[in-house]
Order: structure tokens, then C-alpha cells, then sequence
């Protein structure tokens, strides 16, 4: 498989079309359970653009007053988070190469119109272990970088049924998705792009 960066590996195609249509199907149900919430930047409570909700022991969220954390409750809800999709897990068990099984599965929803700016992802105390994307309906435009912010980056396209392995050296490297293509897929009858993380959160010591 291609290793885009040491320790950031693309497997194309991972699941295909009737995998992809199962998984869409859990998902339908996990959003039953877990809504989409819109999270928010701390301190100015900019809105993303992107819809999320988790499944999982544990699922990341944010809000303008205590910022980004992992929590075991949906921040509207209150209710816990429910189980990762087991097609979810194979890609975790297929890629991870990693001893322990994820915690949190944050599932992003993007319209036509949502971007992910280039950030880290830095919330887990399990840094050794790697994220998991799963990449779900539309076509979207990948960016990814270094460890420092301003240096230079490397745009790549992911298709639905993609999965990325971002572990290694490229475990805190910047990245963000600077556009989806609308009708790129036929995945999702009503358009957009999911993106599923699977990610280890604690470490053994807590
Ligand atoms: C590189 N999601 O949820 S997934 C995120 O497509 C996130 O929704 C994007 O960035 C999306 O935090 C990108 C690919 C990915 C995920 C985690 C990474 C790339 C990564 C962590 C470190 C470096
Ligand atoms: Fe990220």
C-alpha cells in the first residue's frame, strides 16, 4: 500500500461497495441513537462546518467553554455513545497493527459545503497508537504536512471505501480537508461525505 509520509499509509479501496452500503446502514442507526451535533471552537464559539457524532466508549467533542475532550456522553443528549459499527473494526484489525482496540470512532459529516482547516490531533494520551480513517460517499481533497504548521503540504484525493492509517512519525502531523467533490459518489443518496476515526485514546497507565 502507499506510505504518503513515513507512518501515513493509504489503502484504496479497503471496503468495497457492499461493505460500504453495511457500514452507511450502521451509521443510519448510530445517528438514531447519537445525533449529529455541531461542534464549536473554544473561546469564540465559531461553529465547524462539519457535523459530527461518535460511537464508542469514548467520543471527542467541543464547545466554546471547555474545548475539545473526549467524554463518554453525547454533549446534547446525555446518553452514552453507542457501539462501533464491526465493519468499522475490521478496517481497525485489517491496518492498526496496534495491540489494543479503539475507544472512539468519530464520525464527520460533510455537506457540500464544509472544510476542515489543517489542525493536529492531539487529544488522545495514546499517541503510540495510530487514527484510523475510513472514508465514506463523496470524493474529498486531502491535505497533509509536517509537524510544523507552516511547512509545506501534499494534497491527495479520497474515495469512498478509502482508509488511511496515520500512525508513525505522521502521528502529529498537520492535516485538514479543503474540499469535498459534490456527486462523486452514489454512496449516499443525499450526497456529502463521512469520515470515520477510529483512535486509542488512554494508555494503560490512564
Ligand atoms: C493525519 N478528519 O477527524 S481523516 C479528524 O476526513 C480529521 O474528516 C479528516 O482530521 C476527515 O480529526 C481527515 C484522515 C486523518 C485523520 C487523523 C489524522 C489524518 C490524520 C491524524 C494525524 C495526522
Ligand atoms: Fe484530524
Amino acid at each position: 500500500m502507499p506510505e504518503l509520509a513515513p507512518g501515513l499509509v493509504h489503502h484504496p479501496a479497503f471496503f468495497d461497495r457492499a461493505a460500504q452500503e453495511a457500514l452507511v446502514a450502521a451509521l443510519r442507526e448510530a445517528v438514531r441513537a447519537a445525533p449529529l451535533f455541531t461542534p464549536r471552537m473554544p473561546r469564540t464559539g465559531k461553529a465547524f462546518s462539519v457535523r459530527m457524532t461518535n460511537c464508542g466508549a469514548l467520543g471527542w467533542v467541543s464547545d466554546r467553554e471547555r474545548g475539545y475532550r473526549y467524554q463518554a456522553t453525547h454533549p446534547e443528549t446525555g446518553a452514552p455513545w453507542p457501539p462501533i459499527p464491526e465493519i468499522a473494526m475490521d478496517a481497525w484489525r485489517g491496518t492498526a497493527n496496534y495491540s489494543r482496540p479503539p475507544e472512539a470512532c468519530l464520525v464527520n459529516f460533510y455537506d457540500a459545503a464544509a472544510r476542515m482547516g489543517l489542525h493536529q490531533d492531539r487529544d488522545e494520551a495514546a499517541l503510540d497508537a495510530p487514527v484510523v480513517s475510513i472514508s465514506l460517499g463523496d470524493s474529498c481533497l486531502f491535505r497533509f504536512g509536517g509537524e510544523d504548521r507552516a511547512g509545506p503540504t501534499k494534497s491527495i484525493r479520497l474515495h469512498s471505501g478509502d482508509v488511511v492509517v496515520i500512525g508513525g512519525a505522521s502521528r502529529l502531523c498537520f492535516h485538514g480537508v479543503d474540499r469535498v467533490m459534490p456527486g462523486s459518489s452514489m454512496l449516499l443518496r443525499e450526497g456529502g461525505r463521512i469520515n470515520l476515526t477510529l483512535r486509542r485514546v488512554t494508555t494503560p497507565a490512564g
